[in-house]
């Protein structure tokens, strides 16, 4: 029996058959984090540009949001619309699963701009004001059984974010059954990686469009006040999904 991936590649390819909606809903079921298709839009933040004071300032998120993820959906849409209309009915995710199988004169913008496009509509619902707290659950014991313990896993995950070289992103993914800390350079998406079975969990934005107003050239204090912006409640769940997916 053929791969999912197999079986986009060969529709995508064969440039004239519209993918049935039932393998649409059928990819990694569970875990899906945006499931749009041609016309995107940016998605909606959900809480107000404020919402994250101080940790995140009103007006980095405004230009980050409506500015930023704008600029990746406008140019994601140009990209897709010179493509074959099977590329038109896929999803952000599956377009990122199959980036071999995308035409190669539109190949980079759909990598930029659609994984501009599904990190960011992750991150959004990653952020919350948490009050310091820390994980809990199923996803708690598998940091500490993991990284040995809460700060060991702080320690390491904001050391990546710190260290990564120029424009890109620092992860806690679940890869397989495994948690993971990793990095991809600019926009990339792990999902991407086709050697693995990365699916996000924490995501930190280092573009510098992400922190470059409040903390200017001071990463480290972004990615510490970090800690105080993400939504335990919604990394649960896509660890929880993450796993059954596996
Ligand atoms: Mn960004």
């Amino acid at each position: 029996m053929k791969t999912r991936r197999e079986v986009i590649k060969t529709v995508a390819l064969a440039g004239t058959l519209a993918i049935a909606p039932s393998l649409v809903q059928a990819q990694n079921s569970g875990a899906t984090i945006d499931t749009s298709v041609y016309p995107l839009k940016v998605p909606p933040l959900g809480y107000p540009f404020d919402a994250l004071e101080p940790y995140i300032d009103a007006r980095t998120m405004e230009l980050h949001h409506d500015k930023h993820n704008g600029a990746y959906v406008d140019n994601l849409n140009k990209a897709v619309a010179q493509g074959p209309d099977p590329i038109q009915k896929m999803t952000v995710e599956e377009l990122l699963r199959n980036l071999d199988s995308i035409p190669e004169n539109i190949r980079t913008a759909v990598r930029n701009n659609g994984g501009g496009q599904y990190n960011h509509s992750f991150f959004w619902k990653l952020l919350k004001k948490n009050n310091g707290a820390q994980p809990s659950g199923d996803l708690a014991k598998a940091v500490d059984q993991t990284f040995g313990s809460y700060s060991t896993f702080q320690d390491k995950l904001s050391e990546a974010a710190i260290k990564l070289f120029g424009s890109g992103w620092a992860w806690l993914v679940l890869d397989g059954d495994k948690l993971e800390i990793t990095t991809t350079p600019n926009q990339d998406a792990v999902i991407s990686r086709l050697t693995k079975k990365e699916h996000p969990i924490i995501g930190i934005d280092v573009w510098e469009h992400a922190y470059y107003l409040k903390y200017q050239n001071r990463r480290a204090e972004y990615v510490k006040a970090f800690w105080n912006v993400i939504n335990w409640d919604y990394a649960s769940e896509q660890y929880a999904a993450a796993g059954k997916a596996a």
